[in-house]
């Protein structure tokens, strides 16, 4: 039987029960429950056997279109048949708790498997882009593509016959700038900052806790290991957060 979670500190119920603004970084981590594997964690975790050099970057996918299509073929395969935890529901839950009481949340995800969505959380930033959505290298034609597996990779441009990648944001590239901003205003004004299921390496998100911390925010960071920025937070909660956020919201809502 897994341990219990740790005790929620009052004091972090304290400062949620009275913060008007709410700001939560996820990770492959929040999705782990739901048997979708981490990037950098587990013995089977996904750059166990390949590293970001190797395929999550532009060059990879020059210089070997059908490789990293594939590797994206199939993770896909393994998030088609994942739903969200109980950590992606408490969250859906704490936007709606805090909405009802007239605050602001918002989440800002690095993951690109839309478990956040299934969830029912709505205001969700995609920091480095969604799986299922792939685009065109040469027209620029964009849309959802569920299909898994493709029924051929690389996978073609339908209007073009140009090669699709996915809609992700790769090493090396920029991220979204509407995701950078409304991720610059949430950590601006947030009272409470959550850091939950990341290894905080990959930036800029590794950094958003400064910025956070600067707006004089309360730091929380669940995972069930130390990570570089454990050190920088008021209340590090050691353990899985698909246990440690449903009694996060058991406490907030009284029971
Ligand atoms: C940028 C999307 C600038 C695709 C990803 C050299 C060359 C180029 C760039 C750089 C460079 N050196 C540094 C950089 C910057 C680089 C970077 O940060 N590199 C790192 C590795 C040093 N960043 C970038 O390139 C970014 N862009 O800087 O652009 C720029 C500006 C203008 C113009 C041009 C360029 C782009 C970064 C985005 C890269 N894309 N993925 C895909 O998914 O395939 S990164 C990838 O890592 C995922 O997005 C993932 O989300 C992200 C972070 O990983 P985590 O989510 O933290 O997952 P991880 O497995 O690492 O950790 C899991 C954690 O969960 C662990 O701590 C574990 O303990 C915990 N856990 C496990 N179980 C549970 C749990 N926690 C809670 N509950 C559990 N049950
Ligand atoms: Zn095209």
């Amino acid at each position: 039987m897994p341990a219990d979670p740790p005790p929620i500190p009052d004091a972090l119920i304290d400062a949620l029960r009275s913060a008007s603004a709410v700001a939560v970084l996820t990770g492959a981590g929040v999705s782990a429950e739901s048997g979708v594997p981490t990037f950098r964690d587990a013995p089977d975790a996904l750059w166990a056997r390949f590293n970001p050099s190797e395929l999550a970057n532009p060059e990879a996918f020059r210089r070997d279109p059908k490789l990293v299509t594939k590797w994206y073929d199939w993770r896909r395969q393994k998030i088609a048949g994942c739903g969200p935890n109980p950590g992606h529901h408490a969250l859906a839950e704490l936007e709606r708790w805090l909405e009802q009481r007239g605050g602001a949340f918002t989440l800002l995800t690095q993951n690109v498997d839309r478990l956040h969505h299934a969830a029912g959380s709505s205001n969700v930033v995609e920091l480095h882009g969604d799986l299922w959505r792939w685009r065109c290298v040469d027209c620029g034609d964009e849309g959802e593509d569920r299909r898994v597996p493709f029924p051929e990779v690389p996978v073609r441009c339908d209007r073009c016959g140009g090669l699709k990648r996915p809609g992700v944001v790769w090493f090396g590239e920029a991220l979204p700038a509407e995701a950078l901003g409304a991720a610059d205003r949430a950590l601006r004004s947030c009272d409470v900052f959550f850091s939950v299921g990341t290894s905080a390496v990959v930036e800029p998100a590794a950094s958003f806790i400064h910025a956070a911390r600067s707006a004089g925010a309360a730091a929380v960071e669940i995972n069930p290991e130390r990570t570089p920025i454990t050190g920088l937070v008021d209340f590090p909660l050691t353990g899985p957060s698909g246990r440690i956020l449903p009694a996060l919201l058991s406490r907030l809502r009284g029971d």
